[in-house]
């Protein structure tokens, strides 16, 4: 695995389209960092925001999904002093201010209060992770001043470029070396100290994206990303990103959206290895895969369809079960369940899912499969590469909306609109209720299908939306690079 790399030239961070109008952003940072703290910073740090093409809420039960980078990203200038130990942190967003903090301590312990929503939480945990990591004798003082622009709470995944743009600061300053792998799982690890019970695919697309493909993010049996060529046909593919402008905040919903899935398929999985007899009871599906085949030659997308059908013969109750018909089905406690998967972060329901649940998970398992298989070996006839990587979307959207109940109204709109308007895929992108959709279209009707959706749904939705705003929520992006540090500013 390789090192996080440093540039001096933007030209390797970003598509050459790009260049100038992100050397103006990066000279404004340096210049009002100098404002801010009287002095030059000594590097840029850069994390990006991603898109989900396919894989949705799987990668918390195991399985691999195809993310890419965006070019939308947070950066963050530091310099740093051996005067003290304090974190010094501003944003260029006046409505972010600014703070100052420090560990406690001998063991060096960095306190986040979850309850409070704080901007500067996500910068402790990336802080937190590194401290906890690399146990430095004596951190560095830093400065740092952050201008990020992906939308917050939208899908994009703007904590997780915070998240890892954090820990990777404060590996340059403390001049750490680590590979990029060590940054990923350092930041997985620190984003859960926010509250949310989070899976990895959103740092892994941060870090370890590279220009020009997508990416197949694996986590078992460990963290494994495979740059995707994107298949080449005529005309190219597009890939619109739409934000419905719902936010969705994963922290205050999670009780009973984000942490509640977690919950839903963990002791479903608990309860299917129960039911197959394996070996070793696990609260992952992929894992309860891996254990039923053991030993056997069984391609995975066979794997998976086959337990698909096992997992609806288990999961006979389609109306939800109660915790203690959960603690039953999985021969655990029911205080020995809620202990484990309930309390760290609670559930605010009565009845657990897991029919639904189960059936989305290893039918979007088998979809992210069955995608990558089209962008490895594509049908040599354009239309026919459209058709299959556009349905196997629709279907995700579908199997979402319908058995994991993480779409919303305004999602199941933008969606529609963007058939309508001839995309041949589209779906919500990250965790839902509200944020972004992708759609797949062609390249050459991409103005025309911006200008649709800008039209039938936020003229209609958002009339005071300025232009600028509108360019904001809906844009054509290609697969960019993640995580890097730059250096060439003057
Ligand atoms: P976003 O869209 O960033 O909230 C979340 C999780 C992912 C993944 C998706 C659903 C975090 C930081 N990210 O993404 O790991 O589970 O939902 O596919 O919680």
């Amino acid at each position: 695995m390789s090192y996080i790399p440093t540039y001096d030239s933007l030209d390797a961070i970003y598509d050459t389209s790009m260049v100038a109008n992100q050397g103006a952003r990066y000279q404004a940072l340096v210049d009002k960092f100098e404002q801010q703290y009287n002095s030059k910073p000594e590097f840029i740090a850069r994390s990006p925001g991603r898109v989900n093409l396919i894989g949705e809420h799987i990668d918390y039960c195991g399985f691999g999904v195809l993310p890419m980078a965006v070019d939308r990203d947070v950066i963050m200038a530091v310099a740093t002093t051996d005067d003290d130990t304090k974190i010094r942190i501003a944003n260029i967003n006046s409505k972010y201010p600014a703070r100052e903090f420090d560990f406690e301590g001998v063991d060096k312990v960095v306190t986040i209060d979850a309850s409070s929503l704080e901007w500067s939480n996500y910068f402790k945990c990336g802080y937190k992770g590194m401290l906890e990591r690399a146990r430095l004798e004596k951190p560095k003082g830093m400065f740092i001043l952050v201008d990020g622009n992906v939308p917050a709470g939208s899908g994009l995944s703007s904590s997780a470029a915070f998240c890892c743009t954090a820990a990777l600061s404060v590996i340059t300053a403390n001049n750490l070396k680590m590979t990029k792998q060590e940054l990923t799982e350092i930041a997985i690890v620190s984003e859960r100290n926010v509250g949310v019970n989070s899976g990895g695919m959103d740092q892994s697309a941060s870090v370890l994206s590279e220009q020009g493909f997508a990416l197949h993010v694996e986590f078992v049996p460990k963290l494994k990303a495979t740059p995707v060529k994107l298949p080449e046909t005529q005309p190219k593919l597009a890939f619109v990103i739409a934000n419905t402008l719902v936010t969705a905040d994963k922290f205050v919903t999670g009780p009973r959206n984000y942490n509640l899935r977690v919950v839903e398929t963990k002791v479903g999985a608990l309860c299917l290895s129960r039911a197959l007899k394996l070996s070793k009871q696990s609260d992952s599906y992929k894992e309860v895969c891996d254990l039923y085949f053991d030993g056997q030659s069984v391609p995975e997308d066979e794997q998976l369809k086959q337990m698909l059908t096992l997992a609806e013969q288990v999961f006979t109750n389609q109306n939800g079960y109660t915790r203690s018909e959960m603690a039953e089905l999985s021969g655990i406690a029911e205080d020995e369940l809620v202990k484990t998967y309930m309390t760290r972060f609670p559930v605010e329901t009565d009845l657990f899912r897991m029919y639904q649940r189960a059936v989305h998970v290893f039918g979007e398992a088998l979809r992210v499969i069955q995608f990558g298989k089209v962008c490895h070996n594509p049908p040599s006839n354009s239309e026919e590469v459209y058709r299959q990587l556009g349905d196997l979307m629709n279907q995700s959207q579908a199997s979402c909306a319908k058995l994991y109940n993480c779409s919303c109204p305004e999602i199941d709109e933008v969606t529609k609109l963007a058939i309508e308007a001839g995309a041949v895929g589209s779906r919500l992108t990250g965790a839902g209720w509200g944020g972004c959709t992708v759609s797949l279209v062609h390249e050459n009707k991409v103005p025309e299908f911006i200008a649709t959706i800008k039209n039938k749904y936020y003229k209609k939705h958002f009339p005071e939306l300025t232009d600028a705003q509108l360019d904001d929520a809906i844009l054509a992006t290609k697969p960019c690079s993640g995580s890097a540090v730059f250096t060439g500013f003057k």
